[in-house]
This record gives structure tokens, sequence and C-alpha cells, in this order.
């Protein structure tokens, strides 16, 4: 039965008729708590609006340009429809952040310093200043942005609250501020005149940032000239919502270079969209900026568009085109590169004993004729193991949460005369070692003939890729995503080992294991490397 459950604008302190500015939601979306609707605009603040409530939206009474006050009807949600819905409740809007009041004003006190401090903004505490708008010998007129702050909820300008000069300058960007923080000290009346005459140089006016940089010169460079944003003057004001800019710093995009459409010169989230789509096909030279979300000035982190060579005026050449398999993978291998935070940590696992235990169960067996056990069927079932010890390493990234696996799929790269696929082996923990080398041995077989079905390719929660057929000492693997761990292993060989008294000859397989740092760090990541060298060295451990 559908319950219908509206939610309205809520507190948001003394203003009335704020325009929305940006709306992120449409009838049939999936919405749940804290999920945002719209966003707020008032002079002072913006504000996004979330849920209280998780369900799918049967209606949406708002549109971008209408004005809400408290009270004001946004959506209507079917709460019964929500798969993990908490007992509906009353649609009590959860208190959103209040605006700034009027700032704490300072006297504007003729021909002294005056201190501007962080007004009233609410409940928020430590809030970070994620743009700063002034600079020491900077001019500044009442209601001019000194700072803006954000909050989980609300992004905040802070103006002045006085005419003068700008003589020293309290915070930077990152510093965690409350109300009453001292932002910044501004010479006023007979004061300013003296500042405006000595002889500490006024700033230069804020230079242009160099937001679109044309493409190269080069007459080869084909990037189609996509209309880009105006340069922004270093230090001006982006108009963005808490959640764009949120969105925006983990794309590392600089919002400076996105051309704005929203009204007050707003950016949207299809600007930023637009921006992002223009620099991943190479038709912008736009930067990515550092993930403070600052202004660069178009230097070395600025994506140049792909170099177009006549590689024909050099010799001769063959025009060869990918096949279906690279350029799936490609693209997945590209965005995983770029989009991964990872990091590749090496271990040696003591595979001497294991190795001698599988040829000798691959001599018994020969008799009988069943799979021969391979070390990649070993690697599984050390890797559920590990997995099981570790679980953040049988995961994925969800938003802001981590989704923890209870199955243990392995998957495994498998090179293929098309190019590289990975077949999954479902359940290996439940899996003898034996059952997981036929299985495996199948599927490879499977996929250089080219006949794996996507559902054979599809649900692995970590990948093996073993190169020890091959030989190499290591290799950096990129993370399969939404994997967050890679294990490649190359050729082992025989190394001498000093035991303690002497050097021994130990059969040493090379492991390189890559993970998203954004889930496990380097001590989990070596910890997890040493476990499966471990398991490896004694494969008894794997029973216990
Ligand atoms: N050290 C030493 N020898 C090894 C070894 C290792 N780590 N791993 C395998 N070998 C040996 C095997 O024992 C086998 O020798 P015998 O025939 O004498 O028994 C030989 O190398 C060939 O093994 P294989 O590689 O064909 O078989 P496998 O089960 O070990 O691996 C598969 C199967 C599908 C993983 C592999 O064939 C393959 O495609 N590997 C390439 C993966 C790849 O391209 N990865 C790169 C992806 S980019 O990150």
């Amino acid at each position: 039965m559908s319950q219908i459950i509206e939610v309205k604008v809520p507190d948001i302190g003394d203003f009335d008729e704020v325009p929305v500015i940006d709306l992120f939601v449409k009838v049939g979306d999936t919405i749940k708590i804290d999920d945002a609707i719209a966003t707020l605009e008032s002079d002072k603040a913006t504000m996004d609006v979330p849920s209280t409530v998780n369900g799918v939206i049967k209606e949406v009474l708002v549109q971008v340009g209408s004005k809400v006050s408290e009270g004001s009807l946004l959506i209507k949600v079917d709460s019964s429809a929500a798969t993990a819905a908490p007992a509906p409740q009353a649609a009590a809007p959860t208190p959103a952040a209040t605006p700034a009041a009027a700032p704490a004003a300072a006297p504007a006190a003729g021909g002294s310093v005056v201190e501007v401090t962080v007004p009233d903004i609410g409940d928020f505490t430590d809030v970070p200043v994620i743009d700063l708008f002034v600079k020491v010998g900077d001019t500044i007129k009442v209601d001019d942005a000194i700072a803006t702050l954000e909050s989980d909820k609300a992004t905040m300008d802070v103006p002045s609250t006085v005419d003068g000069v700008v003589k020293e300058v309290l915070v930077q960007l990152g510093s965690k501020v409350s109300q009453g923080t001292l932002l910044i000290k501004v010479a006023t009346g007979a004061a300013t005149a003296v500042a405006a005459t000595a002889p500490v140089a006024a700033a230069p006016a804020a230079a242009p940032a160099a937001a679109v940089s044309a493409p190269a010169a080069a007459p080869t460079v084909a990037a189609a000239p996509v209309a880009l944003a105006p340069a922004l003057p270093i230090g001006a004001k982006i108009h963005a919502s808490p959640s764009i800019r949120a969105y925006a710093r983990e794309l590392g995009v600089d919002l400076g270079k996105v051309a704005a459409t929203g009204p007050k010169g707003r950016i949207l989230k299809e600007d930023l969209t637009k921006y992002v789509k223009g620099v991943l096909s190479g038709a912008i030279s736009g930067p990515v900026a550092a993930a403070t979300g600052g202004v660069t000035g178009g230097g070395v982190l600025d994506l140049l568009p792909w170099p177009k060579v006549d590689f024909a005026k050099f010799g001769e050449i063959e025009v060869k085109p990918l096949s279906r398999i690279k350029k799936i993978s490609g693209q997945n291998l590209s965005r995983n590169w770029v989009m991964i935070p990872a990091v590749t940590y090496h271990e040696d696992a003591d595979i001497t004993d294991l190795e001698a235990f599988r040829v000798q169960l691959n001599k018994e067996n020969e008799k009988g004729g069943g799979a021969k056990l391979t070390m990649l069927a070993f690697l599984v079932k050390a890797c559920v193991k590990a997995l099981q010890k570790f679980p953040e390493f049988n995961a994925s990234l969800d938003g802001d949460n981590l989704v923890l696996k209870k199955y243990f799929n392995i998957g495994f790269a498998a090179d293929t005369p098309n190019g590289l696929v990975v077949p999954v082996i479902k359940n290996a923990d439940k899996k003898s070692v034996f059952e997981i080398a036929q299985e495996s041995g199948d599927l490879a077989k499977q996929a250089r003939d080219g006949k794996l079905k996507p559902a054979d390719m599809s649900g692995a929660c970590f990948t093996i890729s073993s190169l020890g057929g091959i030989g190499g000492t290591y290799f950096a693997p990129i993370v399969n995503a939404p994997e967050v761990a890679i294990l490649g292993v190359n050729k082992s060989t025989l190394k001498p080992v000093w035991d303690g008294k002497q050097f021994v000859p130990r059969l040493t397989l090379p492991m390189s294991l890559t993970a998203d740092h954004r889930v496990i760090d380097g001590a989990l990541a070596t910890r997890f490397n040493v476990y499966v060298a471990q398991l490896l060295a004694d494969f008894r451990r794997v029973a216990l």
C-alpha cells in the first residue's frame, strides 16, 4: 500500500521567498534520507534541502525559479516503495542550515582598525573556509564577500561589515571557523588614508586566470573548440551549491573553469557534467584542479588534447582498428587509472613447499586424469582466506558508503588474442583448489575461444592478474573498479635467502598488490600482502 509523505522546506532562518536555483530530483526518482532535493539561494547563503524520507518521488511541486519559504511543499514521496526505508515518520523536515544572519556588525570606526568576525551562522561550528576573496591591501566595502564557508548543508558567504583597507587576514583556505572567529582587520577612515598612502603597494588587480588555454598551436591538434567559461579573475566569487562543490572536489574539477548557466552566474550540475565531458573527450584543454578546488593558473595540471600526428609523414604505417574487447577494456582501464588513487605494494612469497606439493599432487593426479592444479588455483584460495581476514578488501565504494560483500567471487585476468578479459570464479570460498583449477582452466579456454558470456565476467569482488606463465619480476596492475584491490603475480624464481646461518635457495613468488587508497591505506595493504605470503609459504594455514 502506498504511503505518501510530503517533504517541505525546513527552517531556513529568517528567509522568505527564497528562489530554488537547482533541482536534483524528478518524478520516479528513488530518493534516500539526506539526498539533496533542491538548492535554495538567499542573498547570503546557499542551502541544499535534504530529503527526510526514503522512497520514490511521486510529485515535484517546485521548479527552478520557484520561490519558497519554510513549510513550502517540495515533493511527495511514496515511502512504501523504499527498499530499506525506516518506519515512515511524520515528514518533519530535517533542519537545514541556518543561513548567516546579518553579520555581527563591528562599528565602522573612523580612522581605526576594525575587526570583522564570523557572524551568527546557526548551529554550525568549525566550518571550513573554502574560498577567500581578500588579501592584505585590498580595498573592501560593506557587503563585499570576505570568505565562503561550507558546512555539510550550506555554503555561506561572509560579508564585510565595514568599508576600508584590509590590514590583516587571519584565516586561510581550510581554516575552521565558528561564530566570532576573527577573519580580517580593516583600516577604516583616517587609517584607510594612511594605508592608502603608505608605501605598502596595493595588491595588483587580480590577474586573469588562464582558464581557457586554447588548444596548442600545432596545426595537427584537432580538438573541436568548445565554449568555455570566461576567465575568472583569481579570487573571483564562484557561485555553486554545496553539493556541486562537493561533486567538483570529488572529480578534481576547478569550478573556476566551468561555464555557469544558472541564475546569477551559478554553476549547475549540467554545467559541471558538460565541462567534464569536454575535458575527457579532449575538446577542452581544461585544468584538473588540485582537490582544494582553488583556481589554478592553467599550468602543468591542465589536460592537453590528445596529440594527433601524421605518422605517415615519417615512414610506412598500417592502421589496424582496435578489437571490441580492447576498446571496452581501454575505456575501463583509463577511468580506473584516472579516478582511483591507487598505490602498489610489493611482497615476496616463499612458495618452495607449495610448488613441491603442487607438483607432487599433479603427479599423483596424472593417473586419475583429474584437472591439473595450477598456482593460480592456490592463489585464489589464499586470497579468499585473506579477504575473509581483511573485509575492506572484499568491498566497493558507493558514494560515502563502503559496501562490504559477504560472498567471495574472484576474477582473474586472462590474456586472449583479442585482448584482456576477466572471468570470475563465483563463490570461491565454497570450492576446493581442484574445483577452482578446473573452473579457471575452463573459463580461460572459453575466454580464448571468445565464448565467455557477460555473466561469466561479472560479480567479481577481487581480481588476480597472473603473469607467472610469461615472466617478469613485478608490475603495477590497475584496480578493476568497482573493486578496491588487485593482486598481480609474476614468475617465481629461485632466490638465495638467508636462513640465519646460510643462504639457501628458495622459490620466490613476486607479488604486486594495487589498492585504492581511499579505502585501503598502506599499513593494511602491507598486512594483507604479508598474510597472503604466509598462507602461500605454509598452505596448511588456509585450513585454520
Ligand atoms: N611462476 C612460475 N611459473 C608459473 C607461474 C608462476 N607464478 N604461474 C604459472 N606458471 C607456469 C605454469 O605452471 C605453467 O607451466 P607448466 O605448463 O610447465 O605447468 C606455465 O607457467 C603456463 O601457465 P599459464 O599462465 O598458462 O596458466 P595459469 O593457470 O598459471 O594462468 C591465466 C592462467 C589465464 C591466468 C594465464 O594464462 C593468463 O592469461 N595470464 C595473463 C594475465 C594477464 O595478461 N595479466 C595482465 C593483465 S594487466 O594487469
